[in-house]
C-alpha cells in the first residue's frame, strides 16, 4: 500500500464505508435503497475527494511556507481521461474500496462507468500534459497546469452506416465530483481597442492600452495527486464570463467595428475545444482562447508572486519557469512583456531578459500546417498592445540576426517572426524560439529534424537551446489501472515498487524464458482479450475469435499516420483468401479506433471506408474466419485503457519524419504488444530498448522519404508494378463495399494517386506486407511471440513519464523536490 505513512488520513474500509454512505445521505440526499449508479460514483466521488482535499491544502501550505520554485504547465489542451479509479490507485485504496462497496451491494466497475471522460483536448499532445502533471505531482514537484475550461470537449463521435457523426460532449452535465470552483482568484484580462501613446514623468514615451472590452476568467481547479497520495498539485482550468465591460465608444475609436466581432460575446470564449484542423471561421477566436487563458494564468502567477515578493521582480525568474506546451499559449510571451514595461514600468532590456529566462517551449509537430501563423491584422485587432510589441521584439531580433549574418536579408527574411507574404503573419514558432531559454522536441529523431530541418538558424544563432526530452507516459495510469491482472502478475515477480521506478520491469527479461511465467503472462493477455471480445460485441455487435490475433491501432485519424495503409494492408489480405482459401495466416482481428477533425474529409472517407470494408468481410463467409475488421466508435482515454491491455500487435506505421513521438507505441508496448512500425519518432528508441528482434520494423527511413521525394516520388510507379497494389487501389472505385454506391470510396484511390500520395503509403506498401508476414510467422509459434511480448514489457522502463520530467527538471525547469509531510 503506497500510502500506508500517512498517518492523518484513515483508509481504512470502514471509514471508506462511512464517507461513501455520509455523502449518499448529505451530499446527494438520497440512500442505499435508492441510488443509482450514478449517485455511488458521486458519492465514492465524494468520499475520495475528502482525502485529496485534506493533502491539497497541506501541499498547498507546504509549498507557501517553503516558497518554492514551480513549473507552470500551459496547454491548451489537458486529456484527463476519468479521475475516480485513478485517484483510488494513487492512495492505494481500489481494493479497500472495491470491497467496501461490495459490501454494500455494488460493484466498482459499475460505478467507474458512470464517470465521463474529461476530454479536453485533441489526442498526443493533451494526453501527455496529462501524463506530465501525473508524474509532477508523484515526485513531489511544486507545479500547475493552466488551461482551458472548455464547455464541450472533444466532440462524442456516432457512427451511423459507416460515416462519423459529431455529437456535443457534455462532459459536465450532471456536474464533476473533482473540480474546485474559485471565485475569489477571478481574474480580468483585456481585448480590443487601441493604444494610446503619452508621455511619462521623466518624458519617457509610455502606452496605454485602452481595451474595447473585458472578460473575467473563472478558475476551477482540478486536484492532482500524485501516486503514494502524498502531493496532491493543481490544474487550473478558466472559464470566461462576461464582465459588463463592453466600451462601444473606444471600440469605435479603434476603427475596427465589424459585424462579426459584435457578437463575440465573452461566454464562447471557453466553450468549445477546437479540433486539430480549425478552419478560418472561428480563428480569431481561438487566438482570444489562447490569450485568455495565458494572460488570466499570468495573472495568477504575478499575484501569487506578489504575495511573497512585493515588487521586486528580481527573484520572479528564480520563482517561476513557465513551460509552453507547443505554440498555443505562445502569446503569454509578449503578454509578460506587456505587463513589465507598461505596467511595472521596467526598461526594455530588464523586461526582456525576465521573459527570456522564464519561457520554455515545445515542439510537437513539424507538420507545415499545424505551425501556427496568425494575420498581423488580426492580432492588431484583438491585441493591439501586443503586436507593437512583437514588432519591437522582432525589431530587436532582426538586429541580432544583422551581426551574425551581416547584410544577409534572405536569413532575416526566414528568421524574421514576420512572415512578409500577401498578408502579414505573425510566425508563433520563431516568437515562441526567440522567447524562450530552451526548445525542446519530444523524441531523439523529432529534435534532431527540429534541429536539422525546421529551426537550423536557429540553432546555430543559439547553441545549446535546442535539445531533446523524449516523450513519456504515467505507468500508474497505464499499466498498473488499466492492466490489473498484468500488474499483479508483475508485482508478484519483481515486488510491488515498479509503478513508481519503471525500470525494475527489467527484472521480468531474466523469465522471459521461463514457460511457466510465459503461460501466466499470455494467461493474462488472453483473459484481456476476452474482456475486450465482450465490449467489441456490446459496442458493435461483432462476434470476435479471441485466439485471433488481437491487432490494434488507435490513435487519431491523419493522413500522416496512414490508417489507410492499414486499411489496404487489409485489402491486399482479402484478395489473398479470395484467390487462395488455403492463404496461409494466423486469423486476425483488426481493431480501430480514431476520430476525425469534423472538417478533414479525406480522414472521414477514411473512417467511412474502415467502416464499409468491415461490414463485407466480417459478412463474408469465405474469410471472416480468418480475418474481422472492427472499427470502435468514440476512441477516447477510457476506451484506450480497455483496449491497450488487449492487443497482441500495435500499428505505429506513420510516413517516416512525420510522427513527432508518439506516446500510444508506448502504452501498448508497455502492455505486451508487439510494435510493427516504421522508424519514426519513439519507435525508433522504443526498437532500441526492445532489440531488432522484438519487433517488426519497415518502410521507408527519414533520409530514404527524403531522396524519395528529392528524386520526385510517383506513386504511379507502384501502381503498375506491383499488381496487388493496383486491384486493392481498383477495388475502392467500384461499388463492392459500398453496394450501389460506386465512387464513395474513390477520393481514397485518388489521393493515393493523381494525389501524389503525399504520405508514401503505396512506397511502403510491399514492405509493411513482408513485415506482416514475419509477424505472422513470430506469433505461429508461441515460444517464440511470448518471449518477445514479456520483452517488450520488460523493457519499457525508459519510457515512464517520471523520466521525462527527470530530463526536463535537469535540463531545463532547475526544480527542487518539496515533500509533503
Ligand atoms: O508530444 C505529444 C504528441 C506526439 O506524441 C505526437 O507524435 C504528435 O503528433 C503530437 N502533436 C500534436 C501537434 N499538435 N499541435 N500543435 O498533437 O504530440
Amino acid at each position: 500500500n503506497p500510502v500506508s505513512t500517512i498517518p492523518e488520513l484513515d483508509l481504512s474500509k470502514k471509514a471508506f464505508k462511512e464517507a461513501v454512505v455520509r455523502h449518499l445521505h448529505s451530499t446527494l440526499g438520497t440512500d442505499e435503497n435508492k441510488a443509482n449508479n450514478h449517485a455511488w460514483f458521486k458519492a465514492a466521488s465524494a468520499a475520495i475527494q475528502e482525502l485529496v482535499l485534506n493533502r491539497l491544502r497541506k501541499t498547498q501550505k507546504s509549498h507557501y511556507l517553503n516558497d518554492t520554485r514551480a513549473v507552470h504547465y500551459f496547454s491548451a489542451e489537458f486529456l484527463m481521461g476519468r479521475l475516480l479509479s485513478n485517484n483510488m490507485h494513487n492512495f492505494g485504496l481500489f481494493e479497500t474500496a472495491q470491497a467496501a462497496l461490495q459490501e454494500l451491494g455494488v460493484d466498482l466497475t459499475d460505478v467507474l462507468e458512470e464517470e465521463p471522460d474529461m476530454a479536453l483536448g485533441n489526442g498526443g499532445l493533451g494526453r501527455l500534459a496529462a501524463c506530465y502533471i501525473d508524474s509532477l505531482a508523484t515526485m513531489d514537484y511544486p507545479a500547475i497546469g493552466y488551461g482551458i475550461h472548455y464547455e464541450y470537449g472533444l466532440f462524442r463521435q456516432e457512427i451511423k452506416n459507416g460515416a462519423q457523426i459529431e455529437r456535443p460532449d457534455n462532459w459536465r452535465d450532471y456536474g464533476n465530483p473533482w473540480e474546485i470552483c474559485r471565485p475569489e482568484s477571478i481574474q480580468e484580462i483585456s481585448l480590443y481597442g487601441y493604444v494610446e501613446t503619452k508621455y511619462g514623468k521623466k518624458g519617457q514615451i509610455q502606452k496605454e492600452w485602452h481595451p474595447g472590452a473585458i472578460v473575467k476568467g473563472l478558475p476551477w481547479d482540478i486536484p492532482v495527486v500524485g501516486y503514494g497520495g502524498k502531493t496532491v498539485n493543481v490544474l487550473r482550468l478558466w472559464e470566461s464570463q462576461a464582465s459588463g465591460y463592453f466600451n462601444w465608444d473606444v471600440f469605435n475609436a479603434g476603427g475596427y467595428v465589424d459585424a462579426e466581432r459584435e457578437n463575440v460575446e465573452a461566454e464562447t470564449i471557453s466553450k468549445v475545444l477546437y479540433p486539430n484542423d480549425e478552419t478560418e471561421a472561428g480563428k480569431e477566436l481561438r487566438l482570444i482562447q489562447q490569450y485568455f487563458f495565458s494572460a488570466c494564468s499570468l495573472k495568477d502567477i504575478i499575484r501569487r508572486y506578489k504575495r511573497a515578493h512585493g515588487d521586486d521582480w528580481s527573484r520572479f525568474t528564480d520563482q517561476v519557469v513557465i513551460q509552453l506546451n507547443d505554440t498555443h499559449p505562445a502569446i503569454a510571451i509578449p503578454e509578460l512583456m506587456r505587463i513589465l514595461v507598461d505596467r511595472a514600468e521596467l526598461d526594455w532590456d530588464s523586461a526582456w531578459e525576465i521573459c527570456q529566462n522564464t519561457f520554455a517551449y515545445t515542439n510537437h509537430t513539424l507538420l507545415p500546417e499545424a505551425l501556427e501563423k496568425w494575420p498581423a491584422r488580426m492580432i492588431e485587432k484583438v491585441l493591439p498592445r501586443h503586436l507593437e510589441i512583437i514588432y519591437e521584439i522582432n525589431h530587436r531580433f532582426l538586429s541580432e540576426v544583422e551581426k551574425k549574418w551581416p547584410g544577409d536579408n534572405l536569413m532575416k527574411a526566414k528568421l524574421s517572426i514576420i512572415e512578409e507574404s500577401n498578408e502579414k503573419m505573425v510566425r508563433m514558432g520563431n516568437l515562441s524560439v526567440i522567447g524562450a531559454f530552451a526548445v525542446n522536441g519530444v523524441a531523439e529523431i523529432h529534435s534532431r529534424l527540429v534541429k536539422q530541418n525546421l529551426f537550423p538558424e536557429f540553432d546555430a544563432l543559439y547553441p545549446g537551446k535546442l535539445t531533446n526530452v523524449t516523450n513519456g507516459i504515467t505507468p500508474r495510469r497505464w499499466l498498473k489501472a488499466c492492466n490489473p491482472l498484468l500488474s499483479d502478475l508483475i508485482s508478484k515477480k519483481i515486488g510491488n515498487d515498479w509503478p513508481l521506478h519503471l525500470s525494475k520491469l527489467d527484472d521480468l527479461s531474466t523469465l522471459a524464458d521461463n514457460k511457466t511465467f510465459q503461460n501466466a503472462f499470455m494467461r493474462v493477455k488472453q483473459k484481456n482479450k476476452d474482456a475486450l471480445a465482450k465490449e467489441i460485441k456490446q459496442l458493435t455487435g461483432i462476434s470476435v475469435d479471441t485466439k485471433a490475433i488481437f491487432d490494434i491501432q488507435i490513435k487519431r485519424l491523419h493522413e500522416y499516420k496512414r490508417q489507410h495503409l492499414n486499411l489496404l494492408h487489409i485489402l491486399a489480405l482479402y484478395r489473398r483468401l479470395l484467390e487462395n482459401p488455403d492463404y496461409e495466416m494466423h486469423p486476425r482481428v483488426f481493431i480501430f479506433g480514431a476520430k476525425a477533425a469534423p472538417g478533414y474529409a479525406l480522414a472521414k472517407t477514411i473512417i467511412y471506408a474502415i467502416n464499409k470494408v468491415a461490414d463485407k468481410i466480417n459478412a463474408d463467409v469465405r474469410v471472416n474466419q480468418k480475418i474481422k475488421v472492427v472499427f470502435l466508435p468514440n476512441y477516447r482515454v477510457s476506451l484506450a485503457e480497455k483496449m491497450i491491455p488487449a492487443a497482441d500487435v500495435s500499428q505505429q506505421i506513420s510516413t517516416a519524419g512525420k510522427e513527432a513521438s508518439g506516446t500510444g507505441n508506448m502504452k501498448l508496448a508497455l502492455n505486451g504488444a508487439l510494435t510493427i512500425g516504421t522508424l519514426d519518432g519513439a519507435n525508433i528508441e522504443i526498437a532500441e530498448e526492445v532489440g531488432d528482434d522484438n519487433i517488426f520494423i519497415f518502410g521507408n527511413t527519414v533520409e530514404q522519404v527524403e531522396a524519395l521525394t528529392a528524386r520526385g516520388y510517383n506513386p504511379y510507379d507502384y501502381y503498375y508494378n506491383n499488381k496487388e497494389i493496383k486491384a486493392v487501389l481498383d477495388w475502392l472505385d467500384s461499388d463492392y463495399f459500398t453496394p450501389g454506391q460506386p465512387g464513395e470510396l474513390s477520393p481514397l484511390k485518388q489521393s493515393m494517386l493523381d494525389g501524389g500520395d503525399p504520405y508514401l503509403v503505396l512506397a511502403d506498401f510491399e514492405s509493411y506486407s513482408e513485415a506482416n508476414i514475419r509477424l505472422d510467422e513470430a506469433y505461429k509459434d508461441k515460444t517464440r511471440w511470448a518471449k518477445m511480448a514479456i520483452l517488450n514489457t520488460a523493457k519499457m522502463g525508459k519510457f515512464t513519464s517520471d523520466r521525462s520530467i527527470e530530463d526536463y527538471v535537469s535540463k531545463i525547469w532547475k526544480l527542487e523536490k518539496c515533500g509533503i509531510e
